[in-house]
This record gives C-alpha cells, structure tokens and sequence, in this order.
C-alpha cells in the first residue's frame, strides 16, 4: 500500500536487492529531520546569576546556554578592558577557553544531520592581547574524535575560519579544544555557525525520490 515502507513483496525479496533497500530505507528517515545548527553560537544566551562584565563558567556548567565546559571558560562583554578591550564578532559577548596554562575545551551537539551530507562550521578566533598565543582543533565525534580543523596557533585579531565534514551519524558532538601552553593565554572564541553544505554529485544519487510507487 502506499507510503508503507515496509511492503509485503519488498519482506520476500532477498539477498542483494533487499539490502539496497533496507539503505534506502534507512537515508529516507534522516531526510525530514531538522538540522539542529549551532544553539548560542554567539555566547549571548547565559543561565548564570554573576553580572559582571566577565563571568567564569567552571568546568562541568550549565550555564553558557547550549555549551559543556571542560576546564575553566570566561564568558566576556565587548570591549571590557580587563580582557584587551576587544571587540566582539556578533552580539555583545564572545567567550575564552582559559585555564591559563593547562588547556581547555568547550563543545556542543549539532543534531538533525542526514548520514552522507555534507555540513560547515564557520567560528571566529583569536588570541587575548598581551598573552601567549594558543593552539586550537576542532573535532567533530567528540573532544577525542576526529580533526576538521587540525591544530594551529590562533591569530593576534579575529579571523573567521572554515571547516567541512560529512555527516557520518545524525547527531555529534563539536569540540573546540587547546591543549594550554608554557605561558598564560588564552583562546578567544565568537560566532560559531554550522550550515548544511551542497551535497557531492556522488552523494546526490542517493537522496529518497519524490515519491515511490510500490512494486
Ligand atoms: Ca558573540
């Protein structure tokens, strides 16, 4: 009948013909999920109680909206002096993974993604004036998972960066990651975006059809 995946004749099929469609299947499901992108990107949202114009968001909070925290964050107002007086990239805060010399991290989970497809992460970064610089990587599979933006020093002014991956599960874990340094620094971090990226014609012959006729 149709709009039954699971069609009496299809059930009776087997070998090879009946795993071609138990992939179809499977691809069909994550097309109508939503992509959840990245939730507070621009580190506006925050559950805390401090008003301050730099607040520390210990290692296991919740309260940068959308984010987990390992190791020390500073959630920063633009402008504030106290931190170089920079500038934020969009809205009025940007955060810092800082802990000083030991390193640190903070990750979210993008959802929603279609297995095969391919996404970008767009993210601001920089050093903080008049500290050592840092090294980040960027992950996706978690904080121990897999590179899309290998390690490298962070510049001395904002530059907006750019990284692909294809989606491999619909959901992940994003990891924005440094391992510290012999000085204290820090890692500033603004505008952080995820975008579902064009498909590879490979990819493309893949997508469910409009509709489909049972046998
Ligand atoms: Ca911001």
């Amino acid at each position: 009948m149709p709009g039954n995946l699971f069609h009496p004749h299809e059930l009776t099929v087997t070998g090879p013909s009946f795993i071609f469609r138990s992939t179809h299947i499977h691809t069909c499901i994550h097309t109508y999920t939503a992509f959840s992108g990245v939730l507070n990107g621009d580190f506006v949202d925050y559950e805390g109680t401090e008003t301050s114009t730099f607040v520390t968001v210990p290692e296991g909070s919740q309260d940068l909206t959308g984010w987990t925290i390992g190791a020390s964050v500073r959630r920063i107002k633009s402008g504030d002096s106290a931190w170089g007086s920079v500038s934020s990239v969009s809205g009025n805060f940007f955060t810092c993974i800082h802990n000083n010399r030991a390193g640190g991290l903070i990750s979210t989970v993008l959802s929603g993604m279609q297995i095969g497809s391919l996404y970008s992460v767009t993210w601001n970064e920089r050093d903080r004036p008049g500290y050592q610089s840092r090294a980040l990587t960027v992950k996706i599979g978690g904080c121990e998972g897999v590179d899309i933006s290998s390690e490298h020093t962070v510049p001395d002014g904002w530059e907006t960066k750019q990284a692909t991956f294809v989606a491999t599960a619909a959901s992940t874990v994003l990891c924005f990651i440094t391992a510290g340094g012999t000085e204290d620094g820090s890692i500033f971090l603004d505008a952080i975006a995820a975008q579902i990226g064009e498909e590879t014609p490979r990819l493309r012959k893949k997508r469910c059809p409009q509709a489909e006729a049972p046998d």
